[in-house]
């Protein structure tokens, strides 16, 4: 157990709060999980959790047994505070600062002095300073960084989270920290709060910095995910085959172009950019682009379809997949939801959808010509077979029972295309 840091407060126990919640308190530390959601709290005090990850509830159970980790709604003074709460966006992709702030009020009358506050949230460059600016207004009698430099009463850092939905548990403790301070003693406190539980790096540097490196890594993924969806859209001119042309480029030794796909979804890879281009609008271009070109993958998918449907009088559509991504349940942002909402709208013939990780359908998708089913039984009553998601289990859907039909597979799933 850290002697600098006996107890922790996690503010926000949501896929990142959590876990990190749990891990922390699996090494010693006196851990108070606080979220505004009552069902959460209670959820997680009885040993059991809210979302899906794979391995977190065995680990909410074991320190939820040993009194290390409690979950509340109201913050409780703690030595350190990380905040770990949504950073959406609102109107024209501006970012939404609004759950840090109630965070960053909700914390400031349990703050003494000596306490360690960090950032966690995925957030627009400048939001630490914000955040410092917000406990300073609710906190005259405490001094801050942004004010007092090294020699404020509390230390201010902002360290962003990294991991993999699905490898949460394993990526918290092995992939290398950005840990970014509003001094470098606060970076340094941090590195040490870190350091209890990351085996990765701690790497230091300035709030700024490592807001921006976020931002950077998303961004980054992004823009190469738009090259490959620009690049499937040419291929489609030019009659070539995207995902063998992609394999052979990438035996080049430093060419390595990720995957087209119908859309780019999540609550990260397709936000986080925006806070790039919302800050810097004239000069972010390929950001921006890239956002655009991923943005438009989804209308393509559906222009497919609706040219595929027209050559049959009342066609019957298989849809396969509804998560952002291949073996996971989660739909939120997901392409493959909005292309068949489309669809549905549109009414080009009978939809027949299967997700194998969901029992229900969505409402939004609930409608008389849509049927949620098995995918082969989709897949055997189609005249079209629509590949949204490279699920594992849609794998071993044999190619023998595709003849005859038309195979529109956006994650090159089957390689037929
Ligand atoms: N996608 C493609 N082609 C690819 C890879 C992904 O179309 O080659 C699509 C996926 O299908 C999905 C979307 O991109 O719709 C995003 O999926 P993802 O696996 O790229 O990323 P996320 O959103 O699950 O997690 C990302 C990760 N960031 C990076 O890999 C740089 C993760 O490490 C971050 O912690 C997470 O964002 C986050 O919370 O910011």
């Amino acid at each position: 157990m850290s002697k600098t840091f006996q107890s922790v407060a996690m503010i926000g126990l949501g896929y990142i709060g959590l876990p990190t919640a749990a891990v922390l308190a699996s090494r010693g530390t006196n851990v108070i999980g606080v979220d505004i959601n009552q069902h959460a709290v209670d959820t997680i005090n009885q040993g059991h959790i809210h979302i899906v990850e794979p391995d977190l509830e065995a680990l909410v159970h074991e320190v939820v047994r040993t009194g290390k980790l409690r979950a509340t709604t109201k913050p409780e003074a703690a030595d350190a505070f990380l905040i770990a709460v949504p950073t959406p966006f609102k109107g024209d992709h501006e970012p939404d600062l609004a759950y840090v702030e109630a965070a960053a009020r909700s914390i400031a009358p349990v703050l003494k002095k000596g306490d360690l506050v960090i950032l966690e949230s995925t957030s627009p460059v400048g939001s630490t300073e914000q955040m410092a600016q917000w406990l300073a207004e609710s906190r005259p009698d405490l001094t801050f960084p942004h004010q007092f430099g090294e020699g404020a009463d509390i230390s201010v850092a902002y360290c962003p989270e990294r991991v993999l939905p699905g490898k949460v548990i394993h990526e918290l403790v092995e992939n290398d920290r950005v840990v970014g301070g509003m001094t470098p003693r606060c970076a340094a406190r941090a590195s040490v709060l870190y350091k209890i539980f990351v085996k990765g790096e701690c790497i230091i540097t300035n709030a700024r910095t490592a807001e921006m490196c976020k931002l950077s890594e998303n961004s980054f993924r992004d823009v190469n995910i738009a090259f490959a969806n620009e690049l499937s859209l040419i291929c489609d001119e030019l009659n070539i085959n995207v995902w063998e042309l992609i394999r052979l480029a990438n035996h080049h030794p430093r060419v390595n172009i990720l995957q087209p796909g119908p859309g780019v979804g999540g609550h990260c890879i397709a936000v986080d950019p925006w806070f790039i281009v919302d800050k810097s609008p004239k000069t972010a271009r390929l950001i921006r682009t890239a956002r655009e070109v991923n943005d438009h993958k989804p209308h393509y998918v559906i222009a497919k379809v609706k040219a595929a449907a027209a050559k049959f009088a009342n066609p019957i559509i298989a849809c396969l997949g509804l998560s952002f991504k291949a073996d996971i349940d989660d739909l939120r942002e997901s392409p493959s939801v909005d292309i068949v909402q489309h669809l549905k709208e549109m009414k080009l013939g009978e939809l027949l959808v299967a997700e194998p990780h969901i029992s229900d359908l969505p409402k939004s998708l609930v409608g008389d010509n849509l049927k949620f089913m098995d995918a082969n039984e989709a897949v055997a009553r189609a005249d079209i077979v629509l590949l949204l998601v490279n699920h594992q289990a849609f794998k071993e859907i044999g190619m023998n029972s595709m003849q005859n039909k038309v195979v529109i597979d956006t994650r090159g799933l089957w390689k037929t295309q």
